[in-house]
């Protein structure tokens, strides 16, 4: 339900967000036209005024959506007839785009396409689309998420029968739901989890509810590793199955390359080190794709090119999923153990450049069986099952090569299927693996020190990651999640509206006749539906508060007002604001106490060596004697950072406003998570703009990582666009106090007048027990 509305907000949102934007048009077949039809797409919120105007019709009630119309098109300022077509308009949000959707489907030539485009440039807020932007449309708009949206790039790239099948189920949302399931589980369970830090002392709690979460988690956690430990088949599928060809020169590699490929790929010739360079050409074998390479006979060389050829067949074969060794059966004896020789054979290969390519699945060819007598040639048959004995010139035995060569790729991909999708792209594996490391971090924390508070900050980062692959917006999504599930926030929904309600007489007097009279019963009303949220059970029936009074109780309204009912209404609504004050505090204290036994067990900071934004070379020591607010972060973050910052920034000028009541001084501290690209230039004038009393830290990487260790801080480097790229990590504030103890810490979720007054309540607590 709250998906779906949630779903519902966002393409309203995105609705109106891209009605603003230029109606774009493309040749939707492709740029390869001189076919019978081609078809011309126009997306966006001027898109039905291409229909009318190239049509000379007048009204679009002419056009039902979504049936086709044989039309004359013309050029709208020299009525000269252009071409006669089909048309077809979908209306938004009901199209591919989510936006009204002309399509002309025309006769597939460049003059009438160049015509028609000529003519749609010269509307006003019209353009050519970018590659790739009716799609980007439909995910903006929510037609699509972004798995979705990568299965039909993949499915329109899709060369084999078996990556059609794998891109279109993911186009159908395969991998969608899956992960979608994931993060929902993991959204309930930080729900739930924030629940318990809020309440756990609450009687209507259940004790059992953490245990629940954590078991839920595990299960996630589980799944998610399971669904990573797939050797890549999806991968493999989508960009092809990379084969290297290997062997010792003359063994017959570019042989079995041109008959896998069917055409003279590579040179073939009796002087051994023909082929010095890679030759890479792509197959289709039984549907699955294939990246094949043949690559420099592996010798041991004083020739600096031949040498070269040595190394990238070497590269290349480590960036492989299978290798097929090739060996020359004239080099094996026959009276001697042929598995034995095998062996010594690829050990003495591999040597060359010491390497084992232990990982990498091997096929190995014998070639040149036809050189062998046919009763030699049955020993060669029954070897081990991953040697197979050939010819390339007489083609004895390919048949059962190739069969075998399918089998093992099957093997690596597997059949595509809707219902246990594999990982198809990096980017998802990215993502899964953060979120992996982040439910392993809730569950130590968790088990090993009931730490609670910073546990619950890794299970929202693990949250953030999964969405980030569907490309939800999972923040406003868990906020509406708690806020439809603890009643103390409900109870202030109520206050709110009780407050609009109160500048009006006429509703007040309502609010005394229906709401406050039966406070005690909505109040345990809301609880109810709160804990059977918590247990899985949405309230379905909890009631909302009608804005509108019904007419039957205007009129009596009407000749009602009393200074008793207004009275009433006041004195009903401040008690209700004194019991959400006193919800707040228990919460507070709730929150308090957790941190307290928290910290109790937790060896949170230590000393680090850094060096300052004015390349100060710094440690621990120097900083005794000070307050320290200690935020970690990256100048490049686009906005958590400065969030946080600009809340710093608030905190310190308030703290520094009560300089004199302070016993020690209060310094904000910015120590960055990203040092590559962080240097001390750059921290100083990044943090100039938020307040002249930071001081900015930055290190190696070992050094920073080190004393992210030490003050438990997690972060991440994610993927690069470009130059380019996102530090995920933890975002929490660590309070030390004077002696270098760390004392408190403050999450996200912390306002900066909450934060600065637990510190001022800290230094005062300090200052008595120094007295
Ligand atoms: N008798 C026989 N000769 C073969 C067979 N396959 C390949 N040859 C011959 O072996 C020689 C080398 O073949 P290539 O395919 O060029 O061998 P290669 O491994 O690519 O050699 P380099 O590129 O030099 O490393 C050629 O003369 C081929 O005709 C086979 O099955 N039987
Ligand atoms: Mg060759």
């Amino acid at each position: 339900m709250i998906l779906k509305q949630l779903r519902l907000y966002k393409n309203l949102f995105f609705h109106r967000y891209s009605s603003s934007l230029s109606t774009i048009f493309a040749l939707a077949t492709g740029y390869q036209i001189r076919s019978g039809v081609a078809i011309i797409r126009i997306s966006g919120s001027l898109a039905t005024q291409s229909l009318l105007k190239l049509t000379r019709e007048t009204k679009l009630e002419n056009f039902q959506p979504k049936r086709l119309y044989l039309k004359k098109i013309y050029h709208d300022k020299t009525n000269d007839l252009i071409d006669q077509c089909m048309t077809v308009w979908f209306k938004g949000p009901k199209s591919f785009t989510g936006e009204d959707v002309v399509e002309f489907h025309i006769h597939g030539s460049k003059a009438v396409a160049s015509a028609i485009f000529l003519v749609l440039s010269s509307f006003t807020n019209y353009r050519l689309a970018e590659p790739g932007e009716f799609s980007k449309r439909a995910y903006l708009n929510g037609c699509l998420d972004l798995t979705e949206a990568e299965g039909l790039i993949d499915l329109i790239n899709a060369q084999t029968e078996q990556q059609r099948k794998q891109s279109l189920y993911q186009m159908q949302g395969s991998l969608k739901e899956l992960y979608e399931r994931w993060r929902i589980d993991l959204v309930k369970s930080l729900a739930h989890a924030e629940a318990y830090i809020d309440f756990h002392e609450d009687q209507h709690i259940e004790n059992d509810i953490l245990t629940d979460v954590i078991n839920k988690v595990k299960v996630t956690y589980d799944s998610i590793s399971l669904h990573l430990q797939d050797h890549r088949r999806g991968e493999i599928l989508r960009d092809g199955c990379r084969i290297a060809i290997l062997g010792a020169p003359n063994a017959g590699k570019s042989s079995l390359l041109n008959i896998l490929t069917q055409k003279p790929t590579a040179i073939v010739s009796p002087i051994a080190g023909t082929t010095r360079d890679v030759i890479e050409s792509t197959i289709d074998l039984g549907g699955y794709p294939i990246v094949l390479c043949d690559t420099a006979g592996l010798r041991i060389t004083n020739d600096p090119i031949e040498n070269e050829g040595v190394s990238r067949a070497f590269d290349r074969a480590n960036a492989c999923d299978l290798l097929i060794i090739v060996i020359d059966i004239s080099t094996l004896s026959i009276n001697e153990n042929l598995t034995e020789q095998i062996d010594k054979h690829l050990s003495d290969l591999f040597t060359i450049k010491s390497s084992s390519f232990n990982s990498i699945t091997k096929l190995i060819v014998l070639n040149k069986i036809d050189l062998v007598n046919e009763n030699i040639q049955l020993k060669f048959n029954q070897l081990n099952v991953n040697v197979i004995p050939v010819s390339c010139i007489s083609s004895v035995n390919i048949q059962e090569f190739l069969s075998k060569l399918t089998k093992y790729i099957a093997e690596k991909c597997t059949e595509p299927s809707f219902t246990t999708p594999y990982l198809t792209n990096e980017r998802h594996r990215i993502y899964l693996t953060q979120t992996v490391e982040d439910l392993s971090m809730f569950l130590t924390l968790i088990n090993s020190n009931n730490d609670l508070v910073l546990a619950v900050e890794y299970l929202r980062l693990a949250t953030r990651s999964l969405g980030t692959i569907t490309g939800v917006v999972y923040t406003e999504e868990l906020l509406d999640v708690i806020f439809r599930d603890f009643f103390n926030r409900k109870i202030k929904a109520i206050i709110m509206s009780i407050i609009s309600h109160l500048l009006s007489i006429r509703t007040s007097i309502y609010l005394t006749r229906n709401i406050l009279r039966p406070t005690s019963r909505l109040i345990q009303n809301r609880f109810v539906s709160s804990t059977s949220l918590l247990l899985n059970k949405p309230d379905i029936k909890s009631s909302t508060i009608p804005l509108e009074l019904p007419s039957s109780e205007k009129k009596k309204a009407k000749y009602n007002i009393s200074w008793k009912t207004v009275t009433v209404t006041i004195l009903g609504s401040a008690s209700l604001i004194a019991f959400i004050y006193y919800l707040d505090q228990r919460k507070a204290k709730n929150r308090r106490k957790l941190q307290r036994a928290a910290v109790g067990k937790m060896a949170i900071g230590g000393p680090f060596s850094l060096i300052t934004h004015d390349k100060k070379p710094v440690t621990d020591k120097d900083f005794h004697g000070q307050w320290l607010l200690i935020y970690f972060g990256f100048t490049h973050c686009p906005d958590i950072c400065p969030e946080e910052l600009e809340k710093l920034a608030e905190i310190t000028k308030t703290l520094y406003k009560q300089k004199n009541k302070q016993q020690y001084p209060f310094q904000p501290v910015f120590v960055s998570v990203d040092p590559e690209r962080d240097t001390p230039e750059l921290i100083s004038r990044y943090l100039k703009d938020y307040s002249s009393h930071f001081i900015g830290l930055t290190g190696t990487r070992e050094q920073v990582a080190d004393m992210c260790k030490h003050y438990r801080v997690y972060f991440s480097q994610g993927p690069k666009v470009g130059d380019d790229y996102i530090v995920d990590h933890a975002i929490i504030m660590y309070l030390i106090n004077p002696n270098g103890d760390f004392v408190d810490y403050y999450g996200r979720n912390k306002s900066a007048k909450e934060v600065a007054d637990a510190i001022e309540q800290h230094m005062n607590t300090f200052k008595e027990m120094n007295k």
